[in-house]
């Protein structure tokens, strides 16, 4: 019998196929009735599959008493309520370095297309502006910038290294300095950073702890011509203090590939031009989704062959 895999959302054909020759799979995010659904299939269920926005939480946990392992399709784990499966003896894994390089490609293309306005700037062509107004105004250079990261692991010092070829200043807040990036300058708190920099990066683990680590005073140091470029999880910046901000014009503009309550974006996002709003992509190109999909299903299988996991979280 194969054993019995709850999936929270829907995956590209090429990990569903692959997933339903070796396992039962149930399908929660296409059921009418979520609360239904679990009371008839959670009994039997012995893995749970989910992506980085769903996570699992102590509803469906509960729902799942013979649950032993839930597979993150995604770096980010905070929507995993890991107090109960640590105390249950879940096991957790997610995607992480398959996915690195993407984030940060996207995170520094965001950061030109903030400063070179190069989405209105396209959309001046297009509508046929270029031809009957002129040239499109002015923008701001990138290279030569100062630019922080909050959050320097993987994903951060990725950013920080393709930044280097743009002969930017780097300044970081993490836990502790790392120690072979002598030329990135650590500094201690979040406002400080924001105070030393043009724009910043939000590249950290989202958790309870790092909530709202972005405030009003982090956004109010980053000040009126500061760029904020989220590609982390929306939990880490206060929305309501960013919307305010960016209404006002006390902060220049932020670029956003995550939203509290997404795909349900605020609307007070959609009147500003300040802003630069993608729907969750920065890991999704085909290549790293294939290898995330792949590592999904390589921790499944050594779950169940009782092998080491690939990329456990606890
Ligand atoms: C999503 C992510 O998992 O890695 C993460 O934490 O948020 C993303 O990679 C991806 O959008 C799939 O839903």
């Amino acid at each position: 019998m194969k054993p019995v895999v709850l999936q929270m959302g829907a995956l590209p054909d090429w990990d569903q196929g692959p997933l339903e020759a070796q396992f039962d799979v149930r399908a929660f995010f296409a059921a009418e009735d979520g609360n239904a659904f679990l009371r008839d299939n959670g009994e039997s269920v012995r893995a749970i599959v989910t992506r980085g926005e769903l996570g699992a939480d102590s509803t469906v946990l509960d729902a799942c008493p013979a649950v032993e392992l839930v597979a993150v399709y995604g770096v980010g784990f905070d929507a995993v309520d890991m107090a109960a499966c640590t105390e249950r003896g879940i096991r957790v894994t997610n995607t992480p370095d398959v996915l690195t390089e993407d984030v940060a490609d996207l995170g520094v293309g965001m950061m030109i297309a903030l400063s070179r306005e190069t989405v209105q700037a396209a959309a001046w062509v297009r509508s046929g502006r270029w031809a009957s107004e002129g040239n499109y105004p002015l923008t701001t250079r990138v290279h030569g910038r100062r630019v922080g990261i909050l959050g320097m692991g993987r994903i951060g010092q990725a950013v920080a290294r393709r930044l280097q070829g743009f002969g930017v200043s780097i300044h970081y807040a993490d836990l502790a300095p790392l120690d072979d990036q002598p030329a990135w300058v650590h500094v201690d708190n979040p406002v400080a950073l924001a105070e030393a920099v043009d724009v910043l990066f939000v590249t950290l683990a989202a958790s309870a702890r790092t909530r709202h680590i972005v405030d009003a005073a982090v956004l109010s140091a980053l000040g009126h011509n500061g760029q904020l470029i989220n590609i982390s999880r929306a939990s880490n910046v206060d929305e309501s203090a960013l919307l305010d901000a960016l209404e006002g014009g006390t902060l220049g503009a932020a670029a956003l590939d995550v939203f509290e309550g997404e795909p349900a974006i605020d609307p007070r996002f959609l009147a500003l031009d300040n802003v630069l709003l993608l729907p969750h992509c920065a890991s999704g190109t085909v290549e790293t989704r294939q290898a995330m999909g792949q590592l999904v299903r390589d921790n499944l299988d050594r779950h169940f062959a009782g092998d080491a996991l690939l990329t456990p979280v606890n």
